[in-house]
């Protein structure tokens, strides 16, 4: 199927500065990664080259190196072609096909890292006819096409890859077992079921079909969609945990929002100063709180400012507090109990409101919390309690939450489908609906109409994988 082969992924290791802290304080998240992130070949003390394909055999022949027993790690020299001369030593692990990752014949050659070793190795490699570099995401997109795996189980393999808090971790990995592939696959069975089941009502009128068997079909097709609604239904929890939630600080000027963030962030983030209407931009942070990805951002005080720089970085404000997941409304304890109202009228259930500067409050007691940027009065409380309320937006649970839009997309079409069936006057045209249905489900999958879609879900792999 595939005359052109191999593919070579050089992975790094992963260097954080310093650990991580999970808890107490949020961790910042992104920025020790990303440089860690950058695909393609770096210095690291082992790189693993994989190869896929029927040439794997020839390729490793080439490098002089004899087939190790399958699965089984083997010390190996990797020999020059051309020249003769050792390129490295390593160990070379070998997975016949079928019982590969992609279903191919696969090697897997644990080189050292360096720059020199890793390229003279590719260039060796590049000299057997039919080898290539793979594509982003072409491991992946073959064990697909072998029946490895469906496309929800490679777009879990593409998330747990990008996962950076344990809670992405743990939905990527569930959803990697098949967690969404056998509710899918189940779905569709039953709805194929239920439209062969109409199609003989169509097909044999005359026929002596037992009566109730319309009726089961619609009883059938009922309870799928209710199943298929309350799984829509579950406030995006899968997705904001793959995607991360937003929160948005907000109050007044010189309340000590950017304070707050700062200490979140635990770095200067934004800037702190006791003159009024200082931020003016939003700010984020993307950090690590509780195990789930947060992004937080500070924006400029509420007032009326007049200066036109200001007044836009207050729309900002008022926009980002909207598309919030969650508020963190600050007021500012130097004039407490009297509360800012262009802020209070923002304060809804996903608040969580706070009154700062409790350190200048002789009885910091109320319906807020109280904190204290400047000496740490109540910051631990507050960020138990913060990190108590993300964690019961994207807490999913027992049941497993879709993670994508693309997900979302295919069921409601799915949904809208068999709400029309239900209403259809003739047989025929809700059976034609039930077929729309159980095509959109099979889409989820990767059970029809695969090509199209295919690129949407491969092109989100970066190098490897
Ligand atoms: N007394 C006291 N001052 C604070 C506290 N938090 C922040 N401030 C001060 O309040 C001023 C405004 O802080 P800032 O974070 O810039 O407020 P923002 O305008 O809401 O972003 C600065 O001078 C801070 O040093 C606190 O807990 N107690
Ligand atoms: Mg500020």
């Amino acid at each position: 199927m595939f005359p052109i082969e191999s593919v070579d992924v050089v992975s790094r290791e992963v260097e954080l500065r310093g650990p991580q802290q999970v808890g107490k304080v949020g961790s910042p998240l992104r920025e020790p990664l990303d440089s860690a992130r950058e695909n393609g070949m770096g210095r690291a003390g082992i790189a693993v080259i994989r190869l896929s394909g029927p040439e794997t055999k020839i390729a490793l022949e080439r490098l002089g190196s004899a087939l190790p027993p399958p699965r089984k790690a083997a010390r190996r020299q990797f020999i020059d072609p051309h020249s003769g001369e050792k390129l490295d030593d390593g160990l070379l692990l070998w997975f016949p096909a079928p019982h590969s990752f992609t279903g191919e014949d696969v090697a897997e050659l644990h080189v050292h890292g360096g720059r020199a070793v890793v390229e003279s190795i590719l260039e060796a490699l590049n000299s057997v006819r039919g080898l290539r570099p793979a594509e982003p995401g072409e491991f992946t997109r073959r064990a697909f096409a072998n029946d490895k795996m469906d496309l929800t189980q490679a777009e879990a393999l593409a998330d747990l890859v990008d996962a950076e808090t344990r809670a992405q971790q743990k939905q990527a990995l569930r959803q990697m077992g098949g967690a969404l592939k056998e509710l899918y696959d189940d779905w569709r069975h039953r709805l194929v079921q239920a439209l062969a089941h109409l199609e003989a009502v169509i097909d044999f009128p005359d026929e002596d079909l037992p009566p109730e068997v319309a009726d089961k079909v619609w009883g059938e097709v009922g309870e799928l969609r209710q199943r298929i609604e309350k799984h829509l239904d579950d406030g995006g929890r899968g997705e904001h945990i793959r995607e991360g939630l937003t929160v948005a600080i907000i109050g007044p000027p010189n309340a000590g929002k950017s304070s707050l963030l700062n200490i979140l962030a635990r770095r200067e983030a934004a800037i702190v100063s006791a003159i009024p209407g200082t931020t003016r931009d939003v700010i984020e942070v993307h950090m690590n709180l509780g195990g789930y990805a947060v992004m937080l951002a500070d924006t400029a005080g509420l007032r009326e400012a007049g200066d036109v720089i200001e007044d836009e970085g207050i729309r900002r404000a008022r926009s980002r507090a909207a598309d919030a997941d969650l508020k963190i409304v600050v007021f500012d304890g130097a004039t407490y109990p009297a509360r800012d109202a262009a802020t209070a009228a923002l304060v809804d259930s996903d608040t969580l409101v706070v009154v700062n500067k409790a350190d200048l409050l002789s009885n910091p007691v109320g319906d807020a919390q109280f904190i204290s940027v400047k000496t740490g009065a109540g910051l631990d409380a507050f960020v138990a309690e913060l990190q108590k309320r993300i964690c019961s937006k994207a807490d999913t649970g027992a049941a497993m939450p879709l993670t994508r839009a693309r997900h979302r997309k295919a069921l409601e079409e799915c949904r809208d489908a068999l709400i029309r069936a239900g209403a259809a006057d003739l047989p025929e045209l809700a059976a034609e609906d039930l077929r729309l249905a159980a095509r959109a489900l099979g889409r989820l999958t990767g059970r029809v109409e695969v090509e199209e879609i295919l690129d949407v879900v491969f092109r989100e792999f970066c190098i490897g994988k």
